[in-house]
């Protein structure tokens, strides 16, 4: 590993000032409001080269702004507000103000006309906390181990859920284990914000971490997450990967090859501190879904530790295999919790993750074996599937595979030429439409063009647009793919409906009350930091008492909601990719090389 021990020191303690100082104690006069201040813009600040935009929600024309340099009290710019030819999903007339020209670091605020102002800063280094906040995350929701101080500071815990005496549910009994059997699955992180531990969220969540590794290898190899393994050698963000890998291994039935849907209580747990939640906790059915999500996640795994630990890297294809030959005998096993309450006991009622659609699991897992083995089984299943592009979410994979394999281009077939062409055309083709209908719409970001992207967690929505417009980027190197990129950041970091920056301890306004029992159980501490909630979500599943219907409003900063201020660790990873992508990027290009003017 590049960094060392000091690094690592600055790193941890400049973070912790960060998380503490824009988050929880953010001066009052900074505070308001999503009603009372009209201003949308990213709360974290601006590199100097990148597009610097607020959104203005006002019936009438708000005429000018000014941009003040709050170290000299004088006018840095003056300019005029642009109206929006495209209103809110509310109905309300939108003004943009754009001050891209303002590139020397250092801390100022806008100012419309009516006197409402908001602070910003410039400055090269505003992403840094960040970026390892949004992957030390990730620790902070480890069970089985202590969370200490040495690496969490004032979020330090006892260790919860030793998962060593997990029952094996009558839904999953077997000759070898029956209902009852006593099996050992420690460590692994909690799904979200509650206690259990999902194989197929956890499948599109390792995936997209891997490949997030594999992507910007140089970058993660030097950054430093300060957590326990952070000296052995390996890059931490594959530390984190393998303290899950090590829950998953266990998840599969060393009998057959099957892996359990998931380990879980019968019911969720009260919003209490992890070492007080001590429910029984069950392995529930074997399912299709689960086991190939966990024989991709199981072949990426093998390619990506091969350099590290060539052995354990074995045992990962090993176990893949397993898990395909299950897939294949059983190709077709829904976790369908409803009908399975009616037959077994306990009933289960937390999180099903419940998907009948078994083709784009298939194909995933066809992918990373066909990567790991070069085997023609797995290409000719490749061939075969379909190659339009679909956003990946943990109940549609496919593209996992397609990222895989054009990420890896060099283990292809020669022969295969055309076909890579069709696939990566079609990739770019779907960022060409988003990065257009990111231009048509009030708050020009791509997430903010359909209504119908506000769904449950739609922030992982964005965050994996982000994703697809980084890969855009890297095939094309067209560099509007990575301001739509930068676009989506600003999204989540404020420029949105809703006026709250959605990440925990980073921000203006940020969620101070997730549905997350990390947090809630200790309520004397700001909120645990770089947690992404799940975000507007007009289903309000919750039933909880929002602000507003309109899909891209719908956000409550309630524990309640767990339909939208929830977290979870499928919408944390592709932030982090997105942040330590743009972070990778924007640390390679020379940030002076702009064609916006200087301001000074
Ligand atoms: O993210 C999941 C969302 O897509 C589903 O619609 C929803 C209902 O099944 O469940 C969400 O996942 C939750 C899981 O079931 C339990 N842990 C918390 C997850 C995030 O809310």
């Amino acid at each position: 590993m590049i960094s060392n021990t000091r690094t690592k020191a600055l790193t941890f303690s400049l973070w912790m000032a960060f998380a503490g100082s824009v988050g929880a104690d953010a001066p009052a006069e900074k505070l308001s409001t999503t009603t009372e201040n009209p201003i949308r813009m990213n709360q974290l600040g601006f590199l100097p080269a990148a597009n610097k935009l607020a959104v203005v929600l006002a019936d009438s024309n708000p005429g000018t702004f000014v941009i003040w340099d709050l170290s000299t009290d004088e006018a840095a710019l003056r300019g005029r507000m642009q109206a929006s030819k495209e209103k809110t999903l509310r109905g309300t007339q939108s003004w943009r103000a754009d001050f891209s020209a303002i590139q020397t670091p250092g801390t100022y605020a806008i100012e419309i006309s009516e006197g409402q102002r908001e602070v910003f800063q410039v400055g090269s280094g505003l992403y840094d906390a960040l970026a390892d906040a949004s992957l030390k995350a990730f620790y902070f929701q480890r069970a089985s181990m202590p969370i200490e101080e040495h690496y969490a500071g004032i979020w330090a815990r006892p260790a919860g859920h030793a998962d060593d005496k997990i029952l094996i549910h009558s839904s999953a009994a077997s000759a070898e284990r029956p209902a009852g059997t006593v099996v050992s699955a420690p460590k692994g992180w909690y799904d979200a914000g509650d206690y259990n531990k999902y194989v197929v969220n956890s499948g599109i969540t390792m995936g997209t971490l891997m490949s997030a590794y594999e992507r910007f290898p140089e970058y993660f190899s030097a950054r430093s997450l300060n957590i326990p393994e952070s000296e052995n050698g390996l890059p931490d963000i594959l530390d984190e990967v393998r303290y899950n890998l090590d829950w998953l291994t266990d998840m599969q039935d060393p009998n057959d090859g099957g892996v359990y849907h998931k380990l879980t209580t019968a019911n969720f747990e009260g919003m209490v501190a992890p070492h007080l939640a001590t429910k029984t906790r069950y392995m529930v059915q074997k399912g299709t879904a689960a086991t190939l999500d966990f024989a991709a996640v199981m072949a990426q795994a093998a390619r990506v530790f091969a350099p590290f630990e060539p052995r354990q890297a074995a045992h990962y294809l090993n176990s893949a295999r397993a898990a395909w030959q299950w897939a294949e005998e059983n190709p077709a096993v829904a976790y369908r919790q409803d009908q399975l309450n009616q037959q077994f006991d306990p009933d289960i009622v937390t999180g099903a993750y419940g998907d009948k659609h078994f083709t784009d699991e298939h194909f995933w897992a066809a992918a990373e074996l066909f990567l790991a083995t070069g085997e023609p089984q797995y290409w000719k299943i490749i061939r075969t599937t379909p190659t339009e592009y679909a956003l990946p979410s943990w109940g549609d994979v496919r593209w996992l595979g397609y990222y895989s394999l054009l990420a890896n281009a060099g283990k292809l077939p020669k022969e295969s030429t055309p076909w890579q062409k069709r696939v990566a055309d079609n990739l770019v083709q779907a960022a060409l439409d988003l990065t257009l209908a990111s231009t048509r719409n009030a708050y020009r970001s791509p997430i903010s063009s359909d209504p119908k992207h506000f769904v449950w967690g739609s922030n992982s929505v964005a965050a994996n647009q982000g994703i697809l417009l980084l890969e855009a980027f890297r095939i094309t190197g067209n560099a509007d793919f990575l301001r739509s990129a930068e676009d989506t950041r600003d999204y989540l970091l404020g420029r949105n409906a809703t006026g709250y920056s959605f990440v925990t301890g980073f921000g203006i306004r940020t969620p101070q009350h997730p549905h997350h029992r990390l947090t809630a159980a200790r309520p004397e501490l700001p909120p645990l930091p770089g947690f992404l909630v799940g975000g507007p979500n007009p289903g309000q599943h919750d039933g909880c008492n929002y602000p507003s219907d309109i899909a891209d409003e719908s956000f409550v900063d309630h524990v309640c909601s767990f339909a939208s201020n929830e977290i979870a660790i499928n919408w944390n990873a592709p932030f982090a990719y997105l942040i330590n992508g743009l972070h990778a990027l924007e640390s390679q290009h020379d940030q002076t090389d702009s064609d916006s003017e200087d301001a000074h």
